[in-house]
């Protein structure tokens, strides 16, 4: 080494200890680290003593596998464990909380009764008998089981015939095992030459509802390319077979038919011999590359700044104890169903009850194209379980970063409980909106406003190809909305070339079709206001003509409004496509200081959805879609407006939504108000390779009407008032003022984990 790399070697040590000596001293002199902001994330406490909203929790882990084991020992030794279990075996498909009847749950709330007996449901799969039933089983109670209550002909009106069970892991698995290692054997040189296949390169979806009459068992089942990493919903190959596995005993099944580029086949043998003898049309279908159209990997600049995050400098303003989430406002305990996914119990508003349940009640979407796979498709994801199709949410992406997550556990399809960790969040979302404002100008100069935050309450269920983010958002003036968002990949088929393609969408890949589909959402709102006793009201406006009194030869166009209580479930009916009145609420014969009944008016969020034409033999199955609202008397029989039972068999609906509204007066009694929100989906360039939330939403408002006597938000803690001559720059005039100071410690965020790919 020579002198001269020496000095330089030596200078440039020189410099950088004074840098980083420089450094460390002025950033200790500018002051110390941020200290700590409070904690923002509240952890969720665990029950410390049995509460009242423990009626409406999920059964934990432990009560799940008691019943799991009651069951076991009461059914015998017959029993498969449902993972394992063929359709010709007997299995418990799924356990889950038997919700209270409301009158034991409100005695006990409100009345301070006991609490009525904790129970599970379970749908028990009696395969293993010469007549293979469904039955529903209630088991109870919790903790210290002694009963089971087959209450499958009370609740269904009948027994439920096998057919309409839902599917196993080992139903699904043979029927693709069958294509695979009877049917594909058939064709092994049209499969290799057209679609690449090497025995790994395709996969199936189904369609649903299997067939086209009550008691089939007949899937459309539809090929795609299935390469690492990406999604398979936008490959399809053109193929699709019709599978018949009806019997329970797979080495009955067969395919009936098979679907190629517009064409029907008897079976695969035939298109092998047509296309070894050069008379098929076929189109080679290359493999996609892992990182093509379908590919959710990144594809711009790698190191783009994070999005901006959102934190409470003085502590998150909810606390969540099991499953009760409370604010200084509001409070509720939320369930997850394993069918039905997300629903809230017990909803008060400072104390007040406003609603008894608000719940998901089903999800359906009807598509149409040209394959037939696509054609028949009319997916009732409460079937598929929206609770089982939950998963852990991510921090920062699904939820704001500081979201308290929280795991649900589920029994389902396995005698085993599945634990998904962080698949509920609940966070403050501040909307960067003010909830109100006003500037003053004219007279005395003042500002007084409050900023837009609410507490919500998030699960997604990833339904196959879609997602649906359901939400229940609680805001600071009594409002309660509820929304659900679409997004993930769109169900596609086959462009196959021919004239009519484009009649069921756009052109989405090369060839890829997006096919057009409709999203209808029902939800339940089992409002209760100002107590059980309510009545709907409708309000509207109409121009009446009026001579000017003061000078009679001049007319005046005056709007007045029309009032009227709507006493019978026929006039609160409402279908879809028809005018709501512009004001529509329930009431209670309770008044406000100002004598006004106090209600609460529900509003629909949706565009004009699409609903299933009367003539169709489905139709009555889907009936809640024809009413975008309905008020109905409330009662335990007409707790659901659809059944998991009607994807497997979608004509003979035992108990019909249409149903419930038969006339009933609704004067002072007990409400449920039934929303559906829809709309129709045309899927286009940009919905490749994911739909996007933006303008994928739809949901409901429940507005107090007269509820208070004045906007209850002018009492919450945030609000801002300044005037003319105050410094608003003071932090003893102005909360917000004092932001920087609060805000100057770092917040205490939790360290990202994920466990639930
Ligand atoms: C269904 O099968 C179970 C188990 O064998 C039986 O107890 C029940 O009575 C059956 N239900 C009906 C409606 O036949
Ligand atoms: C089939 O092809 C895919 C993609 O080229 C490859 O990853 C896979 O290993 C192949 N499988 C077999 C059984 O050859
Ligand atoms: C599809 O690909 C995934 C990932 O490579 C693989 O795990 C899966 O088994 C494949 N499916 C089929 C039906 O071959
Ligand atoms: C409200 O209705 C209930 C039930 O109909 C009745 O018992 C009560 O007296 C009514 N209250 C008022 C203030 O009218
Ligand atoms: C409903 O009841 C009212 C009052 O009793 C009656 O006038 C009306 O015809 C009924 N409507 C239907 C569809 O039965
Ligand atoms: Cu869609």
């Amino acid at each position: 080494m020579n002198l001269k790399v020496v000095l330089v070697f030596l200078a440039l040590s020189l410099i950088t200890i004074f840098t980083l000596a420089y450094v460390l001293l002025t950033s200790q002199g500018s002051g110390s680290q941020p200290s700590r902001c409070p904690l923002v994330s509240p952890s969720v406490q665990p029950w410390t003593q049995p509460g009242q909203s423990q009626l409406f929790a999920d059964l934990s882990r432990e009560e799940l596998t008691a019943v799991m084991s009651f069951l076991t020992q009461q059914l015998g030794p017959g029993l498969v464990d449902a993972a394992q279990a063929w359709p010709s075996d007997n299995c418990v498909f799924s356990v889950e909380l038997q919700l209270p009847r409301k009158a034991a749950a409100l005695a006990h709330l409100d009345r301070g009764s006991p609490p009525p007996a904790r129970e599970a449901l379970a749908i028990v799969l009696f395969g293993g008998q010469a007549q293979p039933n469904v039955s529903e089983l209630v088991v109870g109670p919790l903790p210290h089981l002694s009963y089971v209550r087959d209450i499958t002909m009370e609740r269904h009106g009948g027994p439920l015939p096998y057919h309409r069970r839902p599917m196993l892991a080992n139903e699904h698995a043979q029927m693709w095992k069958h294509l695979k290692e009877v049917e594909f054997r058939k064709a092994p040189i049209f499969l290799a030459s057209v679609f690449n296949y090497n025995g790994s390169t395709l996969t199936f979806l189904h369609a649903t509802p299997r067939g086209l009459r009550s008691g089939d068992r007949a899937t459309w089942i539809g090929l795609y390319h299935n390469v690492s990493g990406a999604g398979i919903f936008l490959q399809p190959v053109g193929l699709e077979l019709l599978l018949d596995h009806r019997a329970l005993d797979p080495a009955h099944w067969a395919v009936q038919q098979v679907f190629y580029l517009g064409q029907y086949y008897a079976d695969l043998s035939q298109l092998e011999w047509e296309f070894k003898a050069g008379r098929l049309e076929v189109v080679r279908v290359p493999l996609p590359s892992p990182n093509g159209a379908s590919s959710l990997r990144p594809r711009g600049v790698s190191s783009a700044p994070l999005p901006s995050l959102q934190f409470s400098p003085q502590g998150s303003q909810y606390s969540v104890q099991g499953n009760l989430v409370m604010s200084s406002l509001w409070s509720f305990a939320f369930g997850h169903g394993v069918y039905s996914g997300m629903r809230l119990f017990d909803i008060r508003f400072k104390g007040e009850r406003v609603a008894y349940e608000v719940s998901v009640q089903e999800c359906l979407s009807i598509y149409g194209g040209e394959s037939p796979k696509t054609m028949v498709t009319r997916y009732l994801d409460s079937s598929y379980g929206l609770g089982r199709n939950s998963r852990g949410l991510v921090r920062g992406v699904d939820c704001p970063y500081q979201a308290t997550m929280l795991d649900i556990n589920v029994l389902i399809g396995r005698g085993t409980v599945q634990l998904f960790p962080g698949a509920v969040c609940v966070f403050e979302e501040a909307q960067g909106l003010p909830l109100r404002r006003h500037h003053n100008l004219i007279e005395s100069r003042f500002y007084g406003g409050l900023a837009g935050s609410a507490l919500v309450v998030r699960s997604v269920s990833s339904v196959g190809n879609y997602d649906y983010i359901w939400d229940f958002v609680l805001h600071p003036n009594g409002a309660v909305e509820g929304r659900v968002h679409a997004t993930g990949y769109i169900n596609t088929a086959f462009l196959s070339g021919g004239e009519e393609s484009l009649l069921f969408g756009n052109r989405v890949g090369e060839r890829v079709l997006g096919t057009v589909h409709t999203h209808a959402f029902h939800f339940k709102l089992d409002l209760d206001v100002a107590g059980l006793q309510n009545w709907v009201v409708s309000e509207d406006v109409v121009f009446k003509p009026v001579a000017a009194p003061w000078s009679p030869q001049h007319q005046l166009y005056r709007p007045q409004l029309t009032r009227q209580v709507l006493d019978r479930e026929d006039l609160t009916a409402f279908s879809l496509g028809s005018l709501l009145p512009r004001y529509l609420y329930l009431a209670s014969n309770q008044t406000n200081a100002w004598g006004h009944r106090r209600g609460y008016r529900i509003q629909v969020h949706s565009p004009l959805g699409v609903h299933m034409p009367l003539e169709s033999d489905m139709e009555r199955a889907l009936s809640w879609g024809r009413y975008q609202l309905a008020v109905t008397r409330r009662k335990e029989e007409e707790s659901h407006s659809s059944s998991i039972y009607y994807q497997n068999d979608i004509w003979t609906p035992t108990l019909a939504f249409a149903d419930f509204i038969n006339n009933e007066t609704l004067l002072g009694e007990d409400l449920v108000a039934w929303v559906t929100a829809s709309f129709l989906h045309i899927p286009h360039a940009e919905d490749v390779p994911n739909t996007v939330t933006v303008g994928n939403s739809v949901g409901f408002l429940l507005r107090p009407y007269n509820f208070f006597d004045e906007d209850p938000s002018i009492f919450s803690p945030g609000s801002i008032y300044f005037e003319k001559g105050q410094d608003a720059g003071r932090c003893s005039v102005n909360p917000m003022a004092c932001i920087p100071h609060l805000a100057a410690c770092a917040p205490d965020l939790p360290p990202f984990s994920y466990k639930d790919l």
